[in-house]
């Protein structure tokens, strides 16, 4: 194992240029995953001019706006955060099939970095809990994950 070529990555989010797409819906809790990922971008130092935050209508449309992310050869991670309930809709299945389907086809490609954000829950209660109501704030994972991803895809250069 000692002579195994290991690729290492970093939690050092300095020089690092991050995007996120944020869902407008349920956004008392998109809110709050943000406020958790923009917090933690800053403690790993991205330089808040280096963040760059959209806001869209609802989760559907977070694979679209990552996309634009991505082909702009701007970011080195992009984040995706929305919250699709079960108990507020019939059409719980589709939006969460078509909005975590298309972030992963586009994480996938391997271009940047995409992390999955999107918390898909039955209450909006389990929802605040992950949120940083009780338990910690998922959003603040999901930054360390950009993070650290992006700094491993530097590895292996652009
Ligand atoms: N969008 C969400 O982000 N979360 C939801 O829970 C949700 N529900 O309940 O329907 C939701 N719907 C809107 C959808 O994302 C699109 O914005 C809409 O269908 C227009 O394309």
């Amino acid at each position: 194992m000692s002579d195994v070529n290991e690729l290492k990555s970093s939690l050092n989010g300095k020089g690092l240029k991050v995007a996120i797409a944020v869902a407008r819906f349920n956004e008392i809790i998109t809110d709050k995953l943000l406020e958790g990922a923009v917090r933690q971008l800053a403690t790993l130092g991205v330089a808040e001019k280096d963040i760059t935050v959209a806001h869209v209508p609802g989760a559907f449309e977070l694979p679209g706006l990552c996309r634009k992310f991505v082909d702009s050869r701007k970011y080195d991670a992009v984040m995706a955060i929305g919250a699709v309930i079960r108990g507020e809709t019939s059409h719980y299945d589709v939006v969460v099939n078509a909005s975590t389907g298309g972030i992963a086809s586009l994480a996938a490609e391997g271009k940047v970095p995409v992390i999955l954000g999107v918390l898909t829950t039955d209450t909006v209660d389990q929802a605040m809990n992950r949120a940083g109501l009780k338990a910690g704030n998922l959003g603040c994972n999901w930054a360390s994950t950009a993070v650290e991803m992006a700094n491993l895809y530097k590895t292996l250069g652009k």
